[in-house]
């Protein structure tokens, strides 16, 4: 169920509380480390529901730098890609923290562009095992894909997929400033 919804031009921007693995959408984002090798969290859920070919095609990746994201097949998910990006973790927000996670929505915004992706969901990067504090991770997510947008005309549907309902209350709150209500 969508808790919330903006159309920003082309595209509805929906929050909504789901586990990320079960839609079926062109891309879900992975919150992933550098290594792309897997772990836990939703990065774990990604790799178990998607099967071990993901982990076989992450290998030749050969990493991603923080604030990258990059772009492999979904395999048994159903959603047909999955991007993985490199959130920072949060050591207190004076190394840069902020500009690395807006750099993550940035980098698999432009990706699903390049690859003429239709609808991406994004998963709560960082505000799990890393730590990056909760409601300013919503702020920056949806601003920095907000602004995306604009380099992104392909993209018709954006989900911010909360694991929580307090989570979904903060992307919400942060898409209530942007654009214009949709018919829910
Ligand atoms: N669907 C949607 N959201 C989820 C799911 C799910 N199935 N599972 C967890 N979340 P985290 P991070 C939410 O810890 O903070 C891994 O080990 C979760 O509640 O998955 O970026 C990686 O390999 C939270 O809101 O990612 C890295 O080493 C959000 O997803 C490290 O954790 C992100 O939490 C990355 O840490």
């Amino acid at each position: 169920m969508s808790l919330s919804a903006r159309q920003i031009g082309p595209a509805r921007l929906q929050v909504i509380v789901a586990d990320i693995t079960t839609l079926r959408v062109d891309a879900i984002v992975n919150a992933a480390n550098s290594s792309l090798l897997g772990g836990g969290g939703v990065d774990g859920a990604i790799h178990r529901a998607a099967g071990p070919q993901l982990l076989a095609e992450c290998r030749i990746l050969h990493g991603c730098e923080t604030g990258g994201a990059k772009i492999t097949s979904g395999y048994r998910l159903p959603a047909r890609h999955v991007i993985h990006a490199v959130g920072p973790v949060w050591h207190g927000g004076s190394r840069g923290e902020d500009e690395a996670l807006a750099s993550c929505y940035r980098r698999a915004t432009e990706l699903c562009q390049t690859h003429n992706l239709a609808s991406v969901a994004f998963p709560a990067v960082s505000t799990g095992i890393y730590r990056f504090p909760a409601e300013r991770a919503a702020r920056i997510a949806v601003a920095t894909t907000v602004d995306t947008l604009a380099v992104a005309p392909s993209l018709g549907l954006v989900i911010f997929c909360c694991f929580s309902e307090a989570s979904a209350r903060l992307h919400a709150q942060s898409l209530a400033e942007f654009g214009d209500p949709c018919a829910e």
